[in-house]
């Protein structure tokens, strides 16, 4: 693992990719790897900038993925991609059709894409997602595009902990924008209505933009959630000027629009910069991150030191109306740390 590290921290030529590989594998197959690996990077990360792509299924993420690393790439930045695909009961072709689709981009030593499975990896999804990041991040990949469908939850806090987050929306999904129902509009930074090539794409960027305003102007980015400032003309800090949510459209499967979603996603990250979000972002990243460890190692700790057989006595008592839930509590909790 030592060695790994060296090689990838180093960025040489020689063996970077396959170390970087193997560091990926770890982190996501070995959780004592996984600390380990990410305990000796960590000092590394930091430095990329993390996009999060979320939508509903088949609006184009992968297909706009694939063009907005083209771009980059156009500009010698160096691309991580991480593709978090939906748990399908009926299909198994999920991993393979982004990868056909991102064939473009294979062959090039700037970019690194990587598919994950969410289904296996319930629970620890955003942990593991988490850990893949920051090892691209230490590879020196600069730009790190990460695509979730915007499903479950732990796909929208996964969007949620970018630095910049893309929601795509498509026209002609209903009269209704899917992401409504989903809750995932809330964590947008840039709107993209893509499929502009089809009927309606004027309606769909109307309605955002409709939505947009009604929460008015005096609203500010804040955790990845618009905060409303009632009452107050302009925002506390004059520095903070608030982020203008962009609404844009593009057609992924020839790249139209497509080099302005870039620019925005840049000056998006010269606004965090500038206005001290990035920092407050980064905070508020670390302390989610900490504290589901945290939970993590307290039911470890606490499933260690309670047998499964006395943890199952317990809970049978709360479905028996024996024991009320809390008090099913305190006596595990209790038994693990007395
Ligand atoms: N007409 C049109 N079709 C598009 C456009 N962009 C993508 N598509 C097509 O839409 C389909 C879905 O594209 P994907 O990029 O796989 O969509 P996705 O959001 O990644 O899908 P999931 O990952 O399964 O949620 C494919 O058949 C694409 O070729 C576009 O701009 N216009
Ligand atoms: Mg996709």
């Amino acid at each position: 693992v030592k060695e790994l590290i060296e090689v990838v921290r180093g960025r040489q030529r020689n063996g970077h990719r396959r170390a970087t590989a193997r560091l990926i594998s770890l982190v996501e197959n070995n959780p004592a790897a996984a600390r380990e690996v990410i305990g000796a990077l960590f000092a590394s990360t930091g430095q990329a900038h993390i996009i999060g792509i979320t939508g509903p299924p088949g609006s184009g993420k992968s297909t706009l993925v694939n063009e907005i690393a083209k771009q980059f790439r156009q500009l010698d930045t160096q691309v991580g991609i991480v593709a978090v695909d939906p748990s399908s009961p009926f299909t198994g072709g999920a991993l393979l059709g982004d990868r056909v689709r991102m064939r473009d981009l294979s062959g090039d030593n700037g970019i690194f894409i990587r598919s994950m499975a969410s289904r296996g990896n319930l629970g620890g999804l955003a942990e593991t997602t988490g850990n893949v990041i920051k090892v691209l991040d230490a590879a020196g990949f600069e730009v790190i595009l990460v695509e979730t469908v915007g499903a479950g939850q732990a796909e929208v806090e996964i969007a949620s902990t970018a630095h910049t987050t893309l929601v795509i929306e498509a026209p002609g999904m209903g009269d209704e924008i899917q992401s409504i129902k989903a809750g995932i509009l809330e964590i947008a930074d840039i709107l993209v209505v893509n499929k502009a090539d089809r009927p309606g794409s004027e309606k769909t960027v109307k309605a955002l933009k409709m939505m947009l305003h009604m929460g008015d102007s005096s609203r500010v980015n804040h955790h990845g959630r618009k905060m409303v400032v009632l009452g107050q003309e302009a925002p506390p800090n004059p520095k903070e000027a608030a982020w203008q949510i962009p609404v844009l459209e593009t057609v992924a499967l020839d790249g139209q629009g497509v080099a302005q979603v870039v620019e925005s996603v840049r000056r998006h990250k010269e606004y965090l910069r500038d206005s001290g979000e990035w920092l407050v972002r980064e905070l508020a990243r670390s302390r989610q991150e900490v504290r589901h460890l945290l939970q993590a190692r307290f039911i470890a700790e606490l499933e260690s030191a309670v047998s499964e057989s006395e943890r199952e006595m317990v809970i049978a008592a709360v479905a028996a109306r024996q024991l009320d839930p809390y008090s099913a509590v305190a006596r595990l909790f209790d038994q693990a740390y007395v």
